[in-house]
């Protein structure tokens, strides 16, 4: 069965969430960033990494959503196969990888972005990561305004947002309170057994 690599807290929770929603088997293992398990499967040591039964070996949150949405196509998780659905799916899972994640980067490891290791700029780091992150709502509660999801109904793309909305709920100043609409697509996923069962394992010891 296909194995996900995943790390608590991470953007490997969207793929989580995407098997327990296809509800074929498969098996979650939980590392730790650097692992030598990790890096065995992903020399960047990052998650979320998937292998397949044959070894096959995919990373890449975006690519490993759009292969499992396909491998799994009465799932109904694509967002839609016509031209333009095909084209909204990327464009936000482009948005998610290239603006909203990378906004957090600078949040969660400001060392990388600063040759200067003073607790004050560290800090100024953090802080323009979490500028940017907001810049980034802002635009995603736009879009979601009379949306009920991010593509035309339920899909893959709104799993890869969810463990974004949970870091913008919890490090940005006043959490979703000025993003009603992200707040709302949170809670709708927040309330899904599935998403439930998903936060309940990745948090078990
Ligand atoms: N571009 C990669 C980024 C993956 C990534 O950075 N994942 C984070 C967790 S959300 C990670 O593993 N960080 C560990 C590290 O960078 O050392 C993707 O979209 O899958």
């Amino acid at each position: 069965m296909p194995v996900l690599y995943y790390a608590v807290g991470a953007c490997s929770l969207a793929p989580h969430i995407v098997l327990e929603w296809i509800g074929a088997p498969y098996k979650a293992v939980r590392v730790n960033y650097g692992s030598p398990e990790l890096l065995a499967v992903n020399p960047a040591g990052a998650v979320p990494t998937l292998r397949e039964e044959d070894g096959w070996l995919l990373t890449q949150a975006g690519a490993i959503l759009d292969y499992l949405a396909h491998k799994h196509p009465e799932a109904d998780l694509t967002g839609g196969e016509s031209l333009r659905e095909r084209a909204e799916a990327h464009r936000w899972s482009a948005f998610l990888t290239s603006d909203m994640h990378a906004a957090f980067w600078p949040v969660f490891m400001p060392d990388r972005y600063t040759t200067d290791q003073s607790p004050e700029a560290r800090a100024a780091v953090v802080a323009a990561g979490k500028a940017l992150a907001a810049k980034q709502f802002a635009t995603l509660d736009r879009h979601l305004e009379g949306r009920d999801w991010i593509l035309s109904r339920r899909s893959v793309i709104d799993a890869y947002a969810f463990p974004m909305i949970r870091w913008g709920a919890k490090l940005l100043e006043g959490g979703l309170g000025s993003y009603p609409n992200v707040a709302r697509l949170h809670d709708r996923l927040a309330a899904d057994p599935a998403v439930q069962r998903v936060l309940a394992r990745e948090s078990a010891r």
